[in-house]
């Protein structure tokens, strides 16, 4: 059985389109796995930690469509495995990074794990997740909010909650 899951990339060090390129291209190669739709890339600025707002470059953002047999948990470690092997450095939260891989929806699932929280807690906050995302799907359902995506970025762009 395989699942649809949506996953947002981001890049704000080296050379950031190359970085997206590699990733997707390292998902596609997972075992059961498969790519079905890349949104635009956008150049977005960086949203910073609210205790440290030290400048940061900005960041291409992505979301990709996947179908994939792998479980949550498997995918997380695959994710990971990839952001590592694109030079990604263990470093705090906010920091600019290479790669990041989010798994943001897994179907419908809601899942709460020390490891793993799906839908992606910051998912409905954030524009450079909402856009790319809502160029996919803008009609899906967030399995916790049951609003669109696209509602949901409406209400975003227009600053409330
Ligand atoms: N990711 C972050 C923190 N801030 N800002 C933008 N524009 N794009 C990101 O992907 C991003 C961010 C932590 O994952
Ligand atoms: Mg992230
Ligand atoms: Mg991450």
């Amino acid at each position: 059985m395989s699942e649809l899951v949506f996953l947002a990339l981001g890049s704000n060090l080296g050379t950031r389109e190359q970085n997206l390129r590699d990733a997707i291209a390292a998902i596609g190669k997972l075992a059961d796995t498969r790519v079905e739709k890349i949104a635009q890339t956008v150049e977005t600025d960086a949203v910073l930690d609210p205790e440290n707002q030290a400048p940061q470059p900005k960041y291409l953002n992505t979301v990709i469509q996947v179908a994939t047999a792998q479980s949550p948990l498997q995918l997380l470690e695959a994710v990971k495995k990839i952001e590592h092997a694109l030079g990604r450095i263990e470093a705090p939260r906010w920091s600019a990074r290479v790669i990041d891989i989010d798994i943001l929806l897994y179907g419908n699932q809601v899942i709460s794990l020390p490891t793993l929280t799906i839908p992606h807690e910051r998912l409905h906050l954030r524009d450079f997740v909402l856009g790319p995302l809502s160029e996919l799907v803008p009609e899906l359902e967030h399995p916790v909010l049951h609003t669109s995506i696209q509602r949901l970025r409406a209400a975003v762009l227009r600053g409330s909650p």
